[in-house]
């Protein structure tokens, strides 16, 4: 008996070093660095649910029964989508990333696959837009990352019944999770190994399972084995970083977090109740208007300096920005978005240099803007030009040896006594940012 319950003892500690431990590999952590140094990546949501214009949730919203929704798959023809065209923008726009949607919600599938018909072949446009959009990404020298949902709003083995949305679909049978699990597998392996290399999985979907953000039990009503499901992904492709939008304290096996609608540590959209891990690298997912999806209606577009600051105040909080478009049915991207990802490109042209390979700050952002950190160069961004000047109480370097205008490395006045520094800014202009360089020695 003794005997007995010291196996079972051991038996259940080495199940939970199985599930806690997990040690990423070098090419991982190569990946999360270059990752942690890009800043600012492209969402791009699109798919046949692009056609009604309402976003990518239509189905569920407007209870579009899976033989209804089937019908998009005959009209989906986007015969003006150039993936050169779309990995040149998020280029000019200064991004080094790109998140496809290739598998959302919908379950429609982006590319050629074996385990599903309801793919991009059997569309009139019958290609492969994966590829076409990894061929080019690797081209121009841009990371691919794939979005990829674990909720199903379609098949009949999702386990739908304890599912918090997709509940108008028109499913009948039971939800079967382990057949389910085994298409998952098989659609990542095409997407792992016929793609060329990925630098990320983006899996979204998990809280269809559990009690709403900020609910005290957030656990999951079924058992995803992310085990199986991650340790399948960093066998095929070690590099590839794993990110699970499930909005809570990271799994094993994931190599980064995001933050959906807000910058980490902020809970504006009331769906990041979680903390951000002081480890992993950071990601924030923002959209342009409040859509993902193309949305004929929704016209209401962030500015350009709105937009730029929030790059700002994620790279002073130390995640990357993954700023997202809907392009539309015909595989276009609407003027206003293209406008507005030139305009933070040709910023960044000049202030890259304070965003693209820095850390947070040594503060986290304050009213008159947020700081952001490279060597011994520290980023001054003062977002509110109206500040005459700027305050460290306890400026964590000994000395300032220079401080000037990132723009035109006009000099800039500053003091530091005590501990204290003091940077006179006022300007009276309207950028932007007005980003102040202090050289610093310790
Ligand atoms: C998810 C997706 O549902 C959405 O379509 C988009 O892809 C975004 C990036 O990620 O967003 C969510 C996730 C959870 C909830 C709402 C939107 N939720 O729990 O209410």
């Amino acid at each position: 008996m003794k005997k007995l319950s010291l196996v079972c003892i051991a038996l259940l500690c080495l199940a939970r070093l199985n599930a806690q431990e997990y040690k990423p590999s070098a090419a991982n952590l190569k990946q999360r660095e270059w990752f942690n140094d890009a800043r600012f990546g492209m969402f791009i949501h699109w798919g046949p649910f692009s056609i009604p214009g309402a976003g990518e949730w239509v189905m569920n919203e407007r209870k579009v029964t899976v033989e209804n929704y089937s019908r998009l798959e005959k009209f989906f023809n986007p015969i003006d989508f150039d993936a050169e065209k779309w990995v040149s923008t998020a280029k000019n726009a200064g991004m080094k990333y790109i998140t496809l949607i290739t598998r959302h919600h919908d379950g429609f599938s982006m590319w050629d696959t074996k385990y599903s018909d309801f793919n991009i072949m059997n569309t009139p446009y019958k290609k492969d837009i994966v590829k076409m959009m990894a061929d080019e990404c690797h081209k121009q020298g841009i990371k691919l990352y794939l979005y990829y949902s674990l909720l199903d709003w379609r098949r009949e083995d999702y386990p739908h019944e304890t599912g918090k949305t997709g509940q108008f679909s028109g499913r009948k049978g039971h939800g079967d999770y382990a057949t389910y699990l085994q298409f998952m597998k098989n659609q990542l392996t095409e997407l792992l190994t016929n793609y060329g290399e990925i630098g990320g999985i983006w899996f979204d979907g998990h809280w269809d399972q559990t009690a709403p953000e900020g609910a005290a039990d957030r656990s999951s009503r079924i058992d995803w084995k992310y085990n199986e499901i991650y340790g399948l992904i960093h066998r095929l492709q070690p590099q590839c970083m794993i990110g699970n939008n499930h909005h809570m304290t990271p799994f094993a096996g994931e190599d980064f977090q995001m933050f959906e609608q807000d910058l980490p540590g902020e809970n504006k959209s009331g769906l990041s109740f979680q903390q951000a891990s002081a480890h992993l690298p950071l990601e924030a997912c923002i959209t342009i208007n409040g859509s993902w999806g193309f949305n004929l209606t929704d016209t209401s577009y962030k500015s350009k300096p709105a937009l730029i600051r929030t790059l700002v105040k994620s790279s002073s909080l130390g995640a990357n920005l993954l700023l997202n478009i809907g392009p539309m049915p015909n595989g276009e991207i609407q003027p206003e978005f293209i406008e507005r990802l030139n305009g933070m490109g040709e910023w960044l042209k000049t202030y890259g240099e304070s965003i693209y390979g820095t850390t947070a700050g040594f503060v986290k952002p304050q009213s008159w803007g947020s700081v952001t950190q490279k060597g011994n160069k520290v980023y001054i961004h003062i977002l509110d030009p109206k500040n005459a000047s700027v305050l460290f109480d306890k400026f964590p370097f000994k000395k300032i040896t220079k401080a000037y205008l990132l723009k035109d490395k006009s000099a800039v006045k500053y003091s530091l006594k005590n501990g204290s520094a003091a940077i006179t800014t006022g300007f009276s202009n309207t950028e932007i940012d007005n980003v102040v360089v202090l050289d610093v020695a310790n």
